[in-house]
Order: structure tokens, then C-alpha cells, then sequence
């Protein structure tokens, strides 16, 4: 292991989609990038811990306990860490504002940056269904958009009672490889409309496990991507810029990116994760 890169600090991390408990989760080079990565504020958008997998067999190798007990010692050193619960971790969202080991639970969260904009901050899996059935609710309007999100929520309940998985908006998508291309381009524009209907300069999530920094109307949408496939995570600097960064191995970047971000594409001209 190089030992090469120094540890740097910036303002705000934002990580999610670690999927711990699953075997794909890529422990090894998330360990490396929370060793080389310090920040004021860690926001943690979700899916950190897959209870479902766990559920069905339990796997939680050394790995997964080396990950919580570096996020658990930041913690101890004085950085604020927010979890904010998506899908695979849906248990913690009974427990909005409780702590633990100094980490506090949220259900969303409104992050300002240091210039100033603000950032609506979320998992984003609430938005599955609205994006499964787009055509409809832009036909039906207001009311049924905010109706189709609560039958989510309430669906998401019921199955997690009858110990049914989460329907994976994801892995579904993933499936579909023609139409994954317009599912994810039609869930940033339907996050993005959300960060507008909050008033906010832009929106930050996970979920569908494809990291970006793009302006949408207006609006910008910051994807955390994940650390199953991807290895992603997004930095906010001191000054308020937002980074891409992709961590694929031990001791350096593999890619970064930097604000500004290229000119946004067209919706549907995005790539499959
Ligand atoms: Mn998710």
C-alpha cells in the first residue's frame, strides 16, 4: 500500500451507496479514501448499510467494521457526520433526529455551501415512482405527484412488514440497458424539480449509482454515485466548489473532476451506469 498521498481537508464530503453487508461493496477503497479524506461535515445520502442483504444472510466482513469505525472516529475527532437514510437502510428513517456515537440521523437535509447556495440533500429513492410513471402525473399535475410519492412511502412500509425486498429502482433499471439511458436522465430532471419545489440552488443524492455534477434548468444536480461499481464521492471546498471524485485505488485518484462542469447534456443522451 502507498503511503504517497497526504490527507486532505476540504469543507463538506457527501458519500452514499456504500451497500455495506453486501458483497460488492468495495470496503477496500472506500477505507483508503476516508484515510486520505477529512471534512468539516461527512453527509452520509443513504444506502450505507444493505439491510436488506443482511437480512436474507448476514456477511459483514472486517472491512465493513473498519469502514463504521472510521466514520465512528471522525466522528469522536469533532466532524459532523448526517446520515441520511436511503432504501437499502430504510430502518434508521424511524428514527429521524436520534444520535448515535455522535452521528445523527436526518430524513433530508438543506446543506449551504460557502457561497452562500443551498442544497437540498436526499437519498432520492422516493422518486422511483414518479419517475415510473412521468407521463401520468405531468398529465394529472400537483396533487398526484405528491400523492404518488406518499403511496411510495406507504408501499415501502407495507412491503418492509411483509419482509418483501424494496422494489429496486436501480437494479431494475439496470435491466432494462436500452431504457436505463432515459430512466436516469428522467430521475435528474424529476430531483431537480424537487430542489426547485424547495427553492433551493441545486440538489444533492445517490440512489441510482451514477455520480455527476450538472446543471438542469436552472438547477444543479449532484449525484454521489457509489462504491459498489463506481467508487465515488463529492467534495464541497472551502470556497464552495463541488468536486467529483472517483477513488479506484489504494493511494490515489483515479479521476477527478472539477467545477465548472461541462455543459450539460441533453436528458437522454446520458450515459448507463
Ligand atoms: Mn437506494
Amino acid at each position: 500500500m502507498t503511503e504517497a498521498t497526504e490527507t486532505k481537508h476540504f469543507r463538506t464530503l457527501f458519500i452514499s451507496d456504500m451497500h455495506l453487508g453486501s458483497k460488492a461493496a468495495r470496503t477496500d477503497f472506500l477505507l483508503d479514501f476516508l484515510r486520505h479524506h477529512e471534512a468539516d461535515t461527512i453527509y452520509l445520502v443513504g444506502d450505507v448499510v444493505d439491510g436488506w442483504r443482511l437480512k436474507r444472510n448476514w456477511y459483514w466482513p472486517q472491512g465493513c467494521n473498519d469502514v463504521v469505525q472510521k466514520l465512528l472516529r471522525k466522528a469522536r475527532k469533532g466532524t459532523r457526520i448526517i446520515y441520511i437514510p436511503g432504501n437499502h437502510d430504510e430502518f434508521l428513517r424511524a428514527f429521524p433526529g436520534v444520535h448515535f456515537g455522535g452521528i445523527e440521523v436526518a430524513e433530508r437535509m438543506i446543506h449551504e455551501a460557502a457561497d452562500g447556495k443551498k442544497y437540498l440533500v436526499l437519498h432520492g429513492d422516493e422518486f422511483d415512482v414518479v419517475v415510473r410513471n412521468i407521463r401520468l402525473l405531468a398529465y394529472l399535475g400537483d396533487w398526484a405527484y405528491d400523492a404518488a410519492i406518499a403511496i411510495n412511502v406507504v408501499l415501502a412500509a407495507v412491503r418492509r412488514r411483509l419482509k418483501l425486498p424494496y422494489w429496486s429502482f436501480s437494479a431494475w433499471a439496470k435491466l432494462q440497458v436500452k431504457q436505463a439511458v432515459n430512466f436516469i436522465g428522467e430521475f435528474q430532471k424529476v430531483v431537480a424539480e424537487e430542489a426547485r419545489r424547495n427553492q433551493v440552488d441545486g440538489v444533492i443524492c445517490g440512489h441510482i449509482h451514477h455520480a455527476v455534477i450538472e446543471d438542469i434548468e436552472g438547477i444543479r444536480y449532484i449525484n454521489t454515485g457509489d462504491w459498489v461499481e463506481s467508487c465515488t464521492a463529492i467534495v464541497e471546498h472551502m470556497d464552495g466548489t463541488f468536486e467529483l471524485i472517483c477513488w479506484q485505488s489504494i493511494g490515489q485518484t483515479a479521476e477527478v473532476m472539477t467545477l465548472p462542469a461541462p455543459a450539460a447534456k441533453p436528458v437522454g443522451d446520458m450515459q448507463a451506469a
